[in-house]
């Protein structure tokens, strides 16, 4: 395959890629090259020999979802540079990146195939591993703490907030999050039919929900607080027994740490909605239990910062504010995205793999507390004060 100029991979020049580019010059075994991507945006092909097999990723012109809707193919590019740095961060948190081609815009990683993705792991029910919460509870940690203010180079981080820079995926983000599902700009907002008149009233005409969702779109917009995934869902978590990783970190970007705090915890509580409705005990006991012990380990974490001599205290109560601030903001963040997953385009199978009538009551229940975590942010400042959305 020509490589100097763009062109759409298929599995069979997928696998004539990877061949021209030196992996697996070794083996004598035959290519097996398949198209595995099931998101919204990208294309992903599995290439196998024998035992070993890694992964190539390429972005197309247009998404998946919406064959019309193009976006910056750049945004591979940014993805891999965003894997880099959280390896960076915290190693071992991602898939290895072992290539990034400019021209092709793709890249080869690692393959996680001995990893299940753990949105479908809690939908079948498990395995649920106990450290899942204490990982990324360390991970958001130490995103926040080596890549902020609080602790980071300034002068370096000033050039990271440069090097992120994320426009088109974070305004996909700004409309799909924050925009549509409350003033349903483009038709494209869904509930079951008894859910109409409720949200007409409570989002619709919502008038509190939409000053403060457009509080923080704009939180979203302007602060470059640390280094975030921006799309931290449990689709884009991988897990087993030997731990978490973190991929399609295509929307990463310097933007408010409580977003991806948030997000995740959003996810667990959709998670925990299918379980109850499903009747099964152990997953929502499962999911309560890391909620907590995210919210938990990433205070504690968070807060031990390497002070600087001779403002220890004045630099302690400081991270403090700055910790409380962002517990709220993750409070704020977790009912947008709880919102935009069952009102909005992008939803999940944990509300729409159930049956109608459960669909009908999560649907209820989870825009109930999204509206409650936005308008009430400010009250949610502590680990602890989260026990009562848990
Ligand atoms: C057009 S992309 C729709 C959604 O999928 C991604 O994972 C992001 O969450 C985005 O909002
Ligand atoms: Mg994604």
């Amino acid at each position: 395959m020509d490589s100097k100029t763009y062109k759409m991979f298929d599995q069979e020049s997928a696998a004539d890629y990877i061949l021209g580019k030196g992996f697996f010059a070794d083996s004598r075994e035959p290519l097996v090259s398949r198209e595995i991507g099931d998101g919204n945006m990208n294309y992903i092909y599995r290439i196998s020999c024998g035992e070993k097999s890694l992964i190539l990723k390429q972005a197309g012109e247009a998404t998946r979802l919406s064959s019309g809707k193009n976006i910056s193919r750049k945004r591979n590019q940014r993805e891999a540079r965003a894997m880099i740095r959280q390896n960076e961060i915290v190693p071992g948190s991602t898939p290895k990146v072992y290539l990034y081609d400019e021209v092709m815009d793709c890249m080869v990683m690692e393959d996680m195939k001995d990893y299940a993705v753990m949105r479908q792991a809690l939908l079948d029910g498990g395995p649920l591993w106990d450290s899942f919460g204490v990982q990324i509870g360390h991970i958001l940690a130490e995103n926040y703490r080596q890549t902020s203010d609080v602790q980071a180079d300034h002068i370096r981080k000033k050039y990271e907030v440069k090097e992120f820079i994320n426009p088109e995926l974070c305004e996909i983000s700004e409309r799909l999050v924050f925009d549509e599902p409350i003033f349903n700009l483009s038709g494209s907002n869904r509930v079951e039919p008894e859910n109409n008149a409720y949200v007409e009233e409570n989002i619709y005409a919502g008038e509190e929900l939409k000053k403060e969702v457009g509080k923080l779109k704009f939180q979203f917009m302007t602060s470059s607080q640390s280094f975030i995934h921006g799309d931290l869902h449990t689709g884009s978590l991988f897990i087993n027994e030997e731990g978490v990783k973190i991929f399609d970190s295509e929307f990463a970007f310097y933007g408010p740490t409580g977003y991806d705090v948030g997000n995740i915890v959003a996810h667990l509580l959709l998670a925990k909605t299918n379980a109850l409705l499903t009747d099964r005990n152990e997953v929502v006991d499962w999911t309560e239990k890391q909620i907590r012990s995210i919210l938990r380990i990433f205070t504690k974490e968070a807060a031990g910062q390497k002070r600087k001599p001779g403002k220890d205290a004045f630099e302690k109560e400081l991270n403090q504010w700055y910790i409380r601030n962002i517990l709220a903001d993750s409070a704020g963040y977790c009912g947008t995205e709880i919102i935009r997953r069952v009102l909005g385009v992008a939803k999940v199978k944990d509300v729409q793999s159930l049956e109608r009538r459960k669909r009908c009551q999560a649907e209820r229940m989870l825009l109930e507390k999204g509206i409650d975590l936005v308008i009430n942010r400010k009250n949610y400042t502590e680990a602890s004060d989260f026990d009562s959305i848990i």
